[in-house]
């Protein structure tokens, strides 16, 4: 039976431009979707280099207004990929329009702007691009402790380190203005490590913070470190910076717990590494496992095993999962509720820097 047409707009064509476009074109190859991808319209202001991008990626059409483009009839699916200022105005109005909705990360640039969108889009299937949920050995790691293989959990640490804030060719990125993206690196590097942190370990109840910019002609964080109490009594380091030298993308998190121990590096993708500690002591130590089997979350819809995959793949699995739970009418995971909770920490983590003080998270907040 032929599939039903899901018409896509893609708003936004810079670098998330470029790996949802991927995302849509490989999604088919690898797994069964509901759906058959219509690339309809991609969307954006600079349109020398929105032509260029249309004509790589294989966009029926280019615009350059988005409200005209989300109110179409002829749109199914509108992906939100702007900068952050624009993530709440295009998200409402296509849910507001009975789309589905896609948003990069974070969510919004306040949780007030947060819940506004959970609202609009509950009637409509949605999901947030929190896309290192789709790393194999993350979500295989996600899995392990959900099973209780780490038992309880005492520590989770995490990093997010990238290197380019100095680089004086960025001045003016929209990344590095409060206006467009809300704060800095907090927002932009340290809420995949929030998300990552709430869906392993559940979630975060106090955090005490220290924001830090390095650059005198900025106005957004490029550091922020901060400390975190989790529900489950468990406590955290987090640590997100942009003038990490030597550091390219690493991604990275060390969970230890009273039956072992879980380590995982993005700049190392397919590997995780486990320690169990009901191995024999003489032989103890942390298993270098490469999660590319069968037998591994998502790891089979792609290639053999050993054959390893990248970054682009994990779009790719989410958006499978999206698209699947779409035609089931089921939740995908994280969604604008799920990311809403992660916006309220990194509020918290703003506050806490700005009062130099710990700074509690009420059960109301998350709801
Ligand atoms: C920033 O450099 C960035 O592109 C983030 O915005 C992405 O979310 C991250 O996955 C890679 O780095």
């Amino acid at each position: 039976m032929a599939k039903p047409r899901l018409r896509v707009a893609l708003i936004g064509h810079g670098f998330m431009g470029r790996v949802h476009s991927n995302a849509y074109r490989q999604a088919p190859h690898f797994f069964d979707l509901p759906y058959e991808i219509d690339c309809r319209v991609i969307c954006g202001r600079n349109l020398e280099t929105l032509a260029q991008t249309a004509a790589t990626w294989g966009w029926e059409e280019t615009a350059t207004d988005w409200e005209t483009v989300v109110a179409r009839p002829d749109i199914d699916l509108v992906d939100v990929a702007t900068p952050n200022v624009l993530h709440a105005p295009v998200a409402i109005a296509a849910a507001a329009a009975g789309k589905m909705v896609l948003c990069e990360k974070p969510l919004a640039i306040s949780p007030a702007e947060a819940v506004r969108m959970r609202d609009a889009a509950a009637g409509v299937p949605n999901m947030v691009w929190f896309n290192y949920r789709r790393v194999p050995a993350v979500a295989f790691a996600q899995k392990l402790i959900a099973e209780g293989r780490l038992g309880k959990i005492y520590q989770y640490r995490a990093t997010y380190l990238q290197e380019w804030g100095p680089d004086r060719s960025r001045v003016g990125n929209w990344k590095t203005q409060k206006a467009q993206a809300g704060n800095g690196v907090l927002g932009d590097l340290g809420s995949h490590l929030v998300d990552l942190a709430m869906w392993i370990n559940g979630p975060i109840n106090a955090v005490s913070a220290l924001l830090h910019t390095y650059s005198a002609d900025r106005d957004v964080d490029d550091t922020a470190l901060f400390l975190a109490r989790f529900a489950n009594g468990s406590v955290g380091t987090f640590e997100a910076s942009r003038y990490a030298t030597g550091c390219r993308n690493r991604n990275a998190f060390e969970i230890h717990g009273e039956r072992g121990m879980l380590r995982f590096d993005l700049e190392n993708l397919n590997h995780l590494d486990f320690l169990d500690t009901n191995d024999a002591s003489e032989v103890r130590g942390p298993r270098h496992l490469l999660v590319t089997g069968y037998e591994h979350p998502y790891a089979g819809h792609f290639w053999k095993p050993g054959h390893v995959i990248g970054y682009e793949h994990t779009f790719i699995a989410a958006l499978s999962d999206f698209l699947t739970a779409a035609a089931r009418g089921e939740k995908a995971h994280p969604d604008f509720t799920d990311a809403l909770r992660t916006q309220v920490v990194l509020d918290a983590v703003e506050r806490s820097a700005a009062e130099r003080a710990w700074r509690e998270i009420t059960p109301t907040e998350m709801a």
